[in-house]
């Protein structure tokens, strides 16, 4: 916690060398009092996953986080957290690493298209409360792409990269610490109720808008051009002069 200059993230830190998830951790400790900010983080996980039970491939290498917050405000706001964390990502990493990435709706950081990091958000409400919420984040920080899609049946089709490469230098700690004082910034314009910035930042960083999409969600898949982000982080697709809204799902470019 060494030069952290957050007031509520990490103000209690659990590291483990190794661990199932640093995500079903932070879900047990939301059962406690007291641990609104709570930073779990792990050298590497067993049991990794993604959104939908996915695998998460989480080798030595990488960073692997969870952040349980206790936010006091409407339930709505929850689906803009994948947004609002991986801004907070991807300006840190131009920050400390002066490396530029590309943000991919809804949770996706890329570098030239190739997935480099992925959010993952639970969340527990009750009766139109946010109980807690717990944010997700994997960094490949510095790992062999091979190590990630060896181990990942879909991994050929899908590109995959590391932040840092082999030969080069790079510091994961104040990567971690500018990510922790971004992500806490918007936290606080979240609470505010002002969100209109953060859709704009992330706009400005996104590979999505103004792309032809393919997304595919629970119900079914959509097609259409990606024409802008409304308030809740919903993506929305222009397709046969009407405007879809698409809540949660999964997209891929058209090429
Ligand atoms: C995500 O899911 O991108 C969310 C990943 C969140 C991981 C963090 S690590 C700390 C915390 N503890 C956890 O257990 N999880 C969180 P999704 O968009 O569903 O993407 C999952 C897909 O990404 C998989 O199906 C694979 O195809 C691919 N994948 C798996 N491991 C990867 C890796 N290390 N890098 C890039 N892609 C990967």
């Amino acid at each position: 916690s060494d030069g952290l200059q957050t007031d509520t993230i990490g103000t209690k830190i659990y590291y483990f060398d190794s661990i199932d998830s640093t995500q079903n951790f932070a879900l047990e400790l939301s059962r406690k009092p007291h641990e609104n900010g709570s930073l779990v983080i792990a050298e590497r996980q067993t049991q990794g996953r993604g959104r939908l039970d996915r695998k998460w491939v989480s080798p030595k290498g990488g960073i692997w986080l969870s952040i349980l917050l206790r936010p006091n405000f409407e339930p709505s706001y929850t689906s803009l957290f994948p947004m609002l964390t991986s801004l907070a990502l991807s300006v840190a990493i131009q920050k400390t690493l002066k490396i530029k990435t590309e943000l991919k709706w809804p949770n996706d950081v890329t570098i030239n298209g190739d997935k480099v990091a992925g959010i993952l958000i639970d969340a527990s409400i009750e009766s139109n409360k946010i109980d807690y919420l717990v944010i997700g984040i994997g960094i490949n920080f510095k790992i062999k792409p091979s190590k990630i899609t060896s181990q990942i049946k879909e991994g050929k089709k899908y590109g995959i990269t590391t932040l840092v490469k082999k030969n080069q230098d790079g510091n994961p700690v104040k990567l971690i610490q500018q990510f922790l004082l971004e992500l806490e910034k918007s936290y606080n314009d979240i609470i505010s109720g002002s969100t209109a910035n953060i859709r704009k930042e992330w706009m400005k960083r996104s590979s999505t808008i103004g792309k032809n999409v393919t997304a595919t969600t629970t119900t079914g898949t959509i097609k259409g051009k990606a024409v802008g982000i409304d308030k809740t982080g919903a993506l929305l697709l222009s397709s046969r002069g009407k405007v879809e809204r698409v809540l949660a799902g999964d997209i891929a470019y058209k090429r």
